[in-house]
């Protein structure tokens, strides 16, 4: 008999759905939304709903395999295991336990993912990744500015006069947000979309601004030099509770509205237009993360939230710099779980350039890595290093559900359990403030194991089994202690299905900021030269004209609309392939029509595919969703380039000048 379940998305995602799930003979039979969730109310995306594909899929992994002569070969967890521990143990004693790298993403937003680092850190501190390849740009630059990177509560959005999306491909990638702002379009708030693709999102736009990409920083600068112009800056709120306006100021003053509209692609007008609409407060401005995966992504975030701060709109209802909400992450306690005290030694490599820290590490050099939640051969940039960096260590471990690209790599490939296989809270740092519970509904299928228990194993095989002698729910209270005194429990996050995490509705409404100088900084104190700079991207005409003379068009990789980056295409019927979405100014320029088939390149790499003309694009983009596998034809990853972004902590993906030209189908 078929019973009903609730639970909850894992999926790294802005929208953190609650589900219910079906599940019959001991199967997930099927995902669908739970109306009662607050946020997400019912509705689920595609993605959420193949999770049931994901969990059943023929192609799961099943049992531990061992590469042995190039080919993998079941083994038993006990062979797999010891062999791993032994080699954990060895490497510490011969080089120490920063020979071994810990890659890893944040594929599954579950508490107990977490539990990696518990291992890691009590086998004595490995090479860890920092930064972030998807939002570390922003939340450094938040960071700067006004201490950390918080948001507004979703419901805040009724508040608004205007909601500037900017650079967020909100239909696609955030459908409550796109739900909320059909709802507050009826009301009568004003939606402006700033975005180089007429996107899903445009298309109900009030207005559409379409921008250069990596030029958002410097359309912010010109509008605020029209807001200070016309005297529409909010003088209290710059007086009291900010420090560096006028360092600020000298920097606008530096460049001329033309040369801004000029270099932006943005007309003179719209711009002064978009002061006007900042100064009619209270607007609130929703960031993507795409915007700032450029060289100058940090300095864009910074000049966005200036712009937000110049306006008067941050700490009032209706306002915000929303880009993410680190608030709620917050509300764990990492500590307890990780034991981050545990660990003697420590050196990190940035997550962009963990392929180049692989090869180019001495003293000690990395024997082996292990790879958890993430699938760096498709999503890491500079895919080509990324494969040599990999195949050059003495031995890989891939933790994973399925054979990816990263794991054919490996010499051991470990079946772990699925969201619906073990219980765990799920929660994300980027829109919503509710965890989400999610019960076992059902037994992993074949040997897969829960990541927990593989760690377990390994612990007790290194000699520190005592500190996973936990059950699951006693690591659930233990991230869950510092919400106990606000009433919330595990027992009450079970019964109620999720929990309203303590956060603040409206960040910096005491306009305490968590700066050194408690106020909002526009001359960050956290750095050296913690000025505003107005720097451009790295591959562009005025930057790299040379590069730009043999690669003219600039190649976003965007998140793909049926496929968590890598996790669902394999599960699509038919197979999916490269599709190269470019500019009608590219079609025109290269005689390109749809359907044909044609190699898009520069000096890192070359990947082929079938056009589709976009119908409104800024002139010379060119895109190919992120996520396709090798065996589809992918990944777009052999053509980003592996440079941090200014502030160190971010990605340049979409920084990346190609050319294209049509090549007959093989
Ligand atoms: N369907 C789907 N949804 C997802 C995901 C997924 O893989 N698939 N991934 C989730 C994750 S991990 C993340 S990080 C979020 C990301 O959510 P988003 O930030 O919405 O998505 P991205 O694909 O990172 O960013 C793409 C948007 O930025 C625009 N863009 C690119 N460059 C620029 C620029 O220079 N200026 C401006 N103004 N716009 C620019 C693109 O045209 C596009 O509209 O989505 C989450 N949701
Ligand atoms: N070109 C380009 N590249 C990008 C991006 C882009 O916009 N353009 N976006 C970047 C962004 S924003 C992000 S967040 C990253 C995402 O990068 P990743 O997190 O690496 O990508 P995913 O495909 O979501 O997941 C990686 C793997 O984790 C596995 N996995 C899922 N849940 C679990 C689990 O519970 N346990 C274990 N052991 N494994 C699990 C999945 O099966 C999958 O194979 O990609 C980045 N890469
Ligand atoms: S992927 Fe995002 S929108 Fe889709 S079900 Fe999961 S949380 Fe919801
Ligand atoms: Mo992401």
């Amino acid at each position: 008999m078929a019973t009903v379940h609730h639970s909850a998305c894992p999926l790294n995602c802005w929208d953190s759905c609650g589900f219910l799930v079906t599940v019959e003979d001991g199967k997930v039979i099927k995902v669908e939304g739970n109306p009662d969730h607050p946020i997400t109310q019912g509705k689920i995306c595609g993605r959420g709903r193949m999770l049931e594909n994901r969990a059943n899929s023929e192609d799961r992994l099943l049992y531990p395999l061992k590469k042995i002569d190039g080919k993998f070969q079941q083994v038993s967890w006990e062979q797999a295991l010891d062999e791993i521990a032994e080699k954990l143990a060895y490497y510490k004693e011969r080089f120490g336990t920063t020979s071994v790298l810990h890659s890893h993403d944040y594929a599954n937003g579950g508490l107990l993912t977490n539990l990696d680092s518990r291992f890691f850190n009590l086998y004595g501190g490995v090479t860890e990744l920092t930064g972030s390849i998807c939002w570390g740009a922003g939340i450094e630059a938040q960071n700067w500015d006004f201490g950390d990177a918080y948001s507004h509560a979703p419901e805040d959005l009724k508040n608004s006069k205007h909601v500037v999306i900017w650079g967020r491909n909100v239909a696609r990638t955030n459908m409550h947000l796109f739900q909320n702002l059909q709802a507050a379009k009826k009301n009568g708030t004003k939606i402006y979309v700033i975005d180089p693709i007429f996107n899903a999102t445009a298309k109900i736009a009030n207005e559409y601004v379409s921008i250069k990409p990596g030029f958002d920083g410097l359309l912010a600068a010109g509008i605020m030099k029209e807001l200070l112009r016309m005297e529409l800056h909010d003088v209290e709120f710059l007086a009291n509770h900010t420090v560096g306006f006028g360092d600020l100021k000298e920097t606008l003053d530096s460049l001329t509205l033309e040369y801004i509209s000029e270099v932006t692609e943005v007309p003179i007008e719209v711009i002064t237009h978009l002061a006007e609409v900042y100064a009619d407060r209270p607007v609130s401005t929703i960031m993507g993360l795409g915007m700032q995966r450029y060289e100058n992504g940090g300095n864009t975030i910074r000049l966005l939230d200036a712009l937000v701060a110049v306006s008067g709109n941050i700490g009032i209802p209706g306002g915000g710099a929303n880009y993410a909400n680190k608030q709620v992450g917050q509300s764990f306690d990492y500590q307890n779980m990780t034991m981050a005290e545990q660990k003697s030694s420590s050196r990190t490599f940035t997550m962009m350039r963990q392929a180049e820290g692989i090869l180019s590490a001495i003293d000690p050099q990395i024997k082996m890595g292990i790879v958890t939640c993430g699938n760096p051969l498709t999503q890491v940039p500079d895919t080509n290093r990324v494969r040599e960096a990999f195949e050059s260590l003495e031995t890989l471990v891939v933790i994973d559900h399925f054979m990816t690209d990263t794991a054919e790599l490996a010499d051991y490939v470990l079946p772990a359990a699925t969201a619906f296989e073990v219980e765990d809270v799920y929660y994300s740092s980027m829109y919503h403030h509710y965890v989400n519970h999610g019960p076992k509904l059902v037994e992993p299928p074949g040997e897969a194991k829960p990541d927990a228990w593989i760690w377990a194993e390994l612990a007790s095989r290194l000699g520190f089994g005592d500190e996973f002698d936990f059950t699951r729910e006693e690591f659930l209270k233990m991230g869950l202690v510092s919400l106990l005194k606000k009433g919330i429990t595990l027992e009450k996050i079970r019964d109620d299905k999720f929990a309203e995490l303590p956060v603040d509705r409206i960040p910096w409404a005491d306009r305490e900021f968590k700066t050194a100088s408690g106020k909002y900084e526009f001359t960050s104190s956290a750095v050296t030269d913690g000025r505003i700079k107005l720097s451009l991207p790295n591959e562009t005409k005025w930057t790299n004209p040379e590069l730009a003379e043999k690669y003219p068009y600039t190649l976003l990789t965007i998140h793909p609309l049926r496929s968590n980056h890598s996790q669902h295409f394999h599960l699509f019927q038919p197979e999916p392939y490269v599709k190269v979405e470019i500019a009608g100014s590219v079609a025109v320029e290269k005689g390109l029509k749809d359907q044909d088939h044609v190699r898009v390149w520069n000096d890192r790499g070359e990947i082929h595919g079938t056009v589709s003309i976009l119908k409104a694009a800024h002139p010379g983009t060119v895109n190919i969703d992120e996520g396709l596998s090798a065996r589809f034809g992918g990944s777009v990853n052999q053509l980003t380039s592996s440079r941090e972004s200014d502030n160190g902590l971010g990605s340049t993906l979409y920084d990346c000048l190609v050319n294209i030209e049509k090549v007959e189908k093989e």
